[in-house]
């Protein structure tokens, strides 16, 4: 071969590999895994029309992007460098339907139909069961189908469970009537994503009615969350299963930037007057609690979250479709944070917490 002709073989090999390097440096951290992920089942339309007529700005755009599973979707992934999404039902979800028959046999749809959807992409997603949340018992063992059946890695469930004959009561799963639901969730070693759901019936009409552009992200959803999570720390759930493994998202629903103040009145003054959960609450955030970045990409406020409860708590997300990819990949490729913490939130606490394994870019 000439010398003319190796050099320009040689520069049409090398044009692929730099635009891969250049590629490679404009995503920093390939392999992110993202766990707030939500799709809808395409027969419930109206359903998720009406969600997105109140959280979406472009809802032809959201009900497209909510019913697919692995076309737009995995574009994104592979554009914006995310590996792996473990995929859950949208809120409200089964913890709408206030008859315990029908949310039952809707979970167990959701379910099936999940599996087969991703049954040959394992490398790319897993999903978080769906559960009825009207019986304890009912929950477990569909939990338990979910894990041994599908492998799936966890529940999501969406706050309350709404019941009564009219849909106004609301289930809440810190009493010991719920014990049997999480020793299952212990005994099969998988976390529980504790998600919102909107505020409904007398609930909404005394508190949000007359100020309705609060629910949802900008308050009401944080609210409904912390005060299920910090009414299971106080009732006890975590001390009669110091296993339990509970994620909540949105950086920790307002909560990690409580932390000292709740401290401060359970320790000096709600024990005193008869409060009797075991541990403080930062070890309960230590031992028992993660937080995902599901939709909150704010640098500051995450590097707050590092240093109150720690890097290790702490795991990326989306929160697709209600959120863009490009919002969340882009603030965190470009986020003012060294390696090591981007690697752990970005993908190994994920990996660790999940025992995930074989996915795409696992170890880029
Ligand atoms: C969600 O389910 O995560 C969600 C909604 C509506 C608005 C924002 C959001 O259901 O994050």
């Amino acid at each position: 071969m000439s010398r003319e002709v190796t050099f320009e073989v040689r520069t049409r090999r090398l044009i692929p590999t730099l635009c891969y390097a250049l590629f490679i440096f404009f995503i920093d951290m390939l392999g992110k895994v993202a766990l707030e992920e939500a799709f809808a089942l395409p027969r419930l339309a109206e359903k998720t029309r009406w969600w997105a007529g109140l959280f979406a700005v472009n809802p032809d755009q959201h009900a497209e992007e909510m019913n697919d599973i692995d076309k737009l979707r995995l574009n994104y992934m592979d554009k914006y460098g995310v590996g792996y999404k473990i995929l859950s039902y949208t809120a409200p979800g089964v913890q709408d339907i206030h008859k315990p028959e029908e949310a039952q046999a809707l979970a167990v749809e959701i379910n099936d139909y999940i599996a087969g959807a991703i049954k040959d992409k394992g490398d790319r997603f897993g999903a978080f069961a769906t559960l009825s949340m009207h019986s304890p018992e009912e929950a477990a063992q569909e939990l338990r189908r979910c894990v041994t059946k599908y492998g799936f890695k966890g529940a999501l469930v969406n706050d309350t469970q709404r019941a009564g004959s009219d849909g106004d009561a609301m289930i809440f799963y810190d009493s010991p009537d719920w014990d049997v639901f999480w020793s299952t969730v212990v005994a099969l070693d998988v976390p529980f994503y504790l998600h919102p759901r909107n505020p409904t019936g007398t609930q909404y009409e005394k508190l949000w009615a007359d100020r309705k552009w609060l629910v949802g992200p900008p308050l009401s959803f944080a609210q409904g969350v912390s005060l299920h999570l910090l009414g299971m720390v106080t009732n006890g759930v975590f001390d009669r299963h110091p296993k339990l493994k509970v994620i909540i998202g949105h950086l920790g629903e307002h909560i990690p930037f409580d932390l000292w103040r709740i401290n401060h009145w359970f320790e000096d003054v709600k024990k005193p007057l008869g409060l009797s959960c075991k541990k403080t609450i930062r070890e309960y955030f230590a031992e028992n609690i993660w937080i995902t970045t599901s939709g909150h990409f704010s640098t500051p406020t995450l590097k707050y979250c590092v240093e109150e409860i720690g890097v290790e708590r702490i795991l990326f997300s989306i929160d697709y479709p209600f959120e863009h990819f490009d919002d969340a990949c882009v603030w965190f490729d470009d986020a003012d944070l060294d390696l090591a913490t981007k690697r752990k939130i970005g993908r190994d606490n994920a990996k660790q917490l999940f025992g995930l394994a074989g996915f795409k870019d696992e170890n880029a």
